[in-house]
């Protein structure tokens, strides 16, 4: 099989989504999802010689068969409202940002409602401070929506592996919630796509360092999609912390059919690729006939959002375990912050996975 690059879906609409930075812990720092993420990894992509191919335009009917319409229509308005209310000018914060949130034990047998207050009703659909929404924030999650779908799209017209570059991430969007820098879930999307067209069984592997909450929330009580991850362990003390033990298998008809490989901090390459091994595995034994991969870079060493400390070959490694599983692959870009080795590292594991012959 030749060593060929492979398509990449990519779009300049994500610089519509600048976050401003984040508020951690009730401080506005920097943030590390930044715009440039997503020009450097356009930049490596074309010196490298992938085809780059812009995005088809997809309906909101596409982004409701993974999330509920009221949180899209909730994306759609709430910056507009938000300043609508004034925010920007009293008390000066011109990015969307909960400081309330709709606790399940506060909020559960009571009829729901939805709060009046447009800094109240942020906290009904996002899940904490570093997910901000400015003004060009819904459109560029819709612009990476549907490179995932375009993409998803094109595997099922028989290109063995393509790429979508997106920016906004989305592992940590749940059909009703955002959350971790995620909007819009696109690999939930991808694997939805592939479903609807036709594809029985899919696989979704999540490489990126952080557990895809959303992504698990989304399919946990299907059969028909796999959502298997390895990432940092919550138990340890990291993001999502709620979620991502390894006894969340799913839920009736979905039993069975999520598998969560928590691994510890500063683990390194041996326990990181053990575990991917194991995700591949669970791939096969689920008879995927097509796959999706969250790949995230963000566990590299280095980055400043994660301790796991994998080498550029440890992710080479990784993409040639998903190569021997010769299945119709979609890579969907989540995490990745150290920007000095963003490039480099996505277009080092993309290489690795084509050099392996990594196509049906
Ligand atoms: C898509 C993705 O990788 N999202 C991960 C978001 C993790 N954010 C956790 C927030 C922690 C705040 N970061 C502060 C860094 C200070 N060193
Ligand atoms: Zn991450």
């Amino acid at each position: 099989m030749p060593a060929s690059p492979f398509p990449a879906v990519w779009t300049e609409r994500h610089r519509l989504h600048d976050p401003g930075g984040e508020v951690w812990v009730g401080v506005p720092i920097p943030g590390t999802e930044v715009v440039a993420r997503g020009d450097l990894i356009r930049e490596a992509l074309e010196t490298a010689g992938f085809p780059i191919l812009p995005p088809a335009a997809h309906g909101a009917g596409h982004l409701h068969r993974v999330h509920e319409p009221a949180m899209v229509d909730y994306l759609r308005t709430a910056h507009q409202d938000w300043v609508a209310a004034g925010y920007p000018e009293e008390p000066g914060q011109d990015r969307v940002v909960p400081y309330t949130f709709a606790l399940p034990q506060m909020v559960a047998d009571r009829p729901f409602r939805l709060p009046v207050a447009p800094s109240a009703r942020a906290g009904v659909y996002i899940a904490d401070t570093t997910t901000l929404i400015g003004r060009g924030t819904f459109d560029a999650a819709v612009a990476a929506a549907d490179c995932a779908l375009t993409a998803a799209e094109m595997a099922l017209a028989g290109t063995p592996a393509v790429y979508a570059v997106c920016r906004p991430p989305g592992h940590h969007a749940g059909r009703s919630f955002c959350g971790g820098s995620c909007y819009l879930n696109n690999a939930a999307l991808a694997a939805q796509a592939l479903r609807d067209g036709g594809v029985d069984r899919v696989a979704v592997v999540d490489l990126d360092a952080h557990h895809g909450n959303g992504t698990q929330d989304i399919f946990y009580d299907r059969g028909d999609v796999l959502y298997s991850s390895v990432h940092v362990d919550p138990g340890a003390g990291w993001f999502p912390h709620f979620v991502g033990y390894a006894d969340e298998q799913g839920r009736g008809p979905g039993e069975g059919a999520n598998l969560n490989r928590p691994v510890a901090p500063a683990c390194g390459d041996g326990p990181w690729l053990e575990a991917v091994a194991d995700l591949c595995r669970a791939a096969a034994a689920h008879r995927a006939a097509a796959l999706v991969v969250s790949l995230g870079v963000d566990g590299a060493a280095g980055d400043p959002e994660s301790p796991l400390g994998i080498s550029p070959a440890g992710f080479c490694r990784a993409a040639e375990a998903l190569a021997g599983l010769r299945l119709p692959t979609v890579f969907v870009q989540e995490g990745g912050y150290d920007l000095n080795r963003l490039g480099g590292l996505v277009v080092g594991t993309l290489e690795a996975f084509a050099a392996a012959g990594g196509q049906p």
